[in-house]
């Protein structure tokens, strides 16, 4: 089964510390646990009975008993769990952000100036970025909008007994990144205008995603075929994937992979949402070896997501907890091949009454932000967004370059990412994220950089090459370390991955880092601990073990891991109110960004 791939998070061991060490009498909602132990935050305290619970020495402030009983506090997490244990106090609960009580702050997370950092025009629309290139958006369908006037220029619906339109919430949101306008906010709020990135592309809507957000293998490899065989008739030179399931097979074999790879070998850059399992630990991998399928195709444009902190500086920006991580299950391909904003975008809601916008905590924001007016846009977060964003670029670059292939495309995009990524590991929210290659790839999206290089050979490579992503390989061992190094020979002749032209010379400038083999496990202490490990490698006890990971002919015997219901398939993960309705996805009253716990004052 299908899923999109927005953000989902699980419990994870390393989240669960922060709790272990406060005594807990009575309960509390789960995502307080993730939150950073020093957030401040609102909540709702129910007493026990009809105790009075007393917060003297807990540095918490009562702002108000509500007319329930019970009390309206705010105070640091820590305080806040702490509390908990008393025994006057039978629940603590974050005080979730809920459209039209006014005290919520949304923060505009994605601005095309993210990717667009030195172009002068990015605050507005760009109408000419993208004219003439056919984006295939593969998803829930899309729902007409003053945003996507005259941009929807062909639908077709691959979903038994549902047509075209959006009644998911996801492609409409995904179009307006693409090729949204603005119209519905050129009045501006905080600001901004809400618009895409390439506005002068086209969008061929074809939708496989239900109303529930669920497709299958089959319904997705005939609308890919559908793009295929009608790319002449729309131009389409991209393909948008926000979209994806586990890896229980190789991508030689998975017949989602064969179809991407068709798509791509026929002239069209296919663009891939990496996953958001990047909090997955369940074996012990801290989310490494979770690139979904088809993301984990060597050729595809996979892209995981960073958070733009709601600033149009780039050098504040930070990786997501959430998304995948490299090396592919199986075949270990090095992915995801680049990063770009994927948290708290704001995009264009569909007005079909989508299955989103109807969670608990949605996010639903009018143009001036006046909850008298009607909403047109809705705050996502997840992997989806940050494919869409790039396929957006891949579309402008097209624009400006027809004649690109694909894979000069993703040579293009990959080599003028941003390498200048803090390489040391950071705790967000109780999760490690290290920058390293499994994570962010070839580094951060600039899509100025990348129009910038037009004509320079340094940033392409000569057509008919591949641009596969590399295996990587353990070359050895090291100071009782795992050494990886990458091997760009796998895939078969003519791929020109794995060289220092793409990886390692641009890495602030030195080779040594991520090109080299002799360095990786090394120089990245605290990586060495987790995809340095054998837990990651090659060992039985994980890779490719039939009592873990299962066998590629039953699908049933993935349920371990993969097919159960506590990683994937469970609606902890994809969609249900105890992940969307929650603090830690859809916003608090904070304000603040869900994944680092960020106070959400630095505005915009
Ligand atoms: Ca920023």
């Amino acid at each position: 089964m299908l899923r999109r791939i927005i953000s989902g998070t699980i419990q994870s061991g390393s989240m669960l510390l922060v709790v272990a060490s406060v005594a807990v009498a009575g309960t509390h909602s789960p995502d307080l646990d993730r939150l950073q132990a020093t957030d401040n935050v609102q909540v709702i305290v129910h007493r026990s009975g009809n105790s009075t619970p007393d917060y003297s020495g807990h540095q918490i402030t009562k702002i108000a008993t509500l007319p329930t009983g019970d009390d309206l506090c705010s105070g640091a997490v820590a305080n806040v769990l702490a509390v908990s244990g008393l025994s006057t106090v039978s629940h603590i609960t974050v005080n979730h952000s809920v459209q039209g009580t006014g005290s919520a702050k949304p923060v505009y997370d994605f601005m095309p100036q993210a990717v667009q950092p030195t172009s002068p025009i990015a605050k507005f629309p760009n109408f000419g970025q993208g004219v003439g290139v056919g984006v295939a958006l593969i998803d829930s369908g899309v729902t007409p909008n003053a945003d996507l006037a005259g941009s929807i220029v062909h639908s077709e619906t691959f979903v038994n007994g549902e047509d075209s339109k959006d009644y998911y919430g996801h492609g409409t949101h995904l179009a307006g990144l693409i090729v949204g306008k603005g119209v519905n906010s050129f009045s501006g709020y905080k600001g901004n205008i809400i618009h895409g990135v390439a506005p002068g592309a086209k969008i061929i809507n074809l939708k496989v995603l239900d109303k529930t957000g669920t497709s299958d293998d089959a319904t997705v490899i005939k609308a890919i075929e559908w793009a295929i065989n009608h790319r002449a008739a729309w131009n389409i030179k991209v393909i948008n994937l926000s979209l994806g399931r586990p890896v229980f097979e190789s991508w030689k074999t998975d017949p989602l992979a064969r179809e991407v790879e068709k798509a791509w070998l026929a002239g069209i850059t296919v663009v891939v949402a990496a996953g958001n399992a990047g909090r997955d630990n369940t074996v012990g991998t801290q989310g490494y070896g979770t690139i979904a399928s088809p993301a984990n195709h060597p050729l595809v444009l996979t892209v995981g997501a960073m958070n733009t902190e709601s600033t149009k500086s780039r050098t504040d920006d930070l990786m997501t907890t959430y998304s995948s991580k490299g090396p592919s299950l199986l075949d270990h391909v090095v992915k995801p091949d680049l990063v770009a904003p994927g948290n708290r975008l704001w995009s264009v809601l569909s007005t079909s009454k989508p299955f989103l916008a109807a969670q608990t905590g949605a996010v639903l924001i009018s143009s001036q932000g006046d909850d008298d007016n009607a909403p047109q846009y809705i705050e996502l977060s997840g992997t989806s967004g940050a494919a869409a964003v790039t396929s957006a670029a891949a579309a402008t670059l097209l624009g400006s370059e027809g004649s690109l292939t694909p894979d000069q495309v993703k040579a293009r995009l990959m080599k003028t990412a941003d390498k200048s990524l803090d390489r040391t590991s950071t705790v967000i929210s109780g999760f490690t994220v290290t920058n390293d290659i499994f994570t962010v790839g070839a580094g951060y999206l600039n899509l100025d950089t990348a129009l910038s290089k037009k004509g320079d050979p340094k940033y392409t490579i000569p057509a008919g090459t591949y641009a596969a992503s590399p295996a990587a390989v353990i070359r050895g061992t090291q100071n009782g370390r795992l050494v990886i190094g990458l091997d760009s020979t796998v895939w078969g002749s003519s791929t020109v991955w794995g060289s220092s032209t793409v990886w390692g010379s641009l890495v602030n400038g030195d080779s040594t880092v991520w090109g080299s083999s002799t360095v990786w496990g090394s120089v990245i202490d605290a990586a060495s601990t987790v995809w340095g490990s054998s837990t990651v490698w090659g060992s039985s006890t994980v890779w490719g073990s039939s009592t873990v990971w299962g066998s590629s002919s039953e699908p049933g015997a993935l349920s371990t891991v993969w097919g159960s219901s506590t990683v994937w398939g469970s609606s902890t993960v994809w969609g249900s109110s105890t992940v969307w309705g929650s603090s830690t996805v859809w916003g608090s009253i904070l304000g603040g960004d869900p994944d680092t716990g960020d106070n959400g004052n630095s505005g915009n």
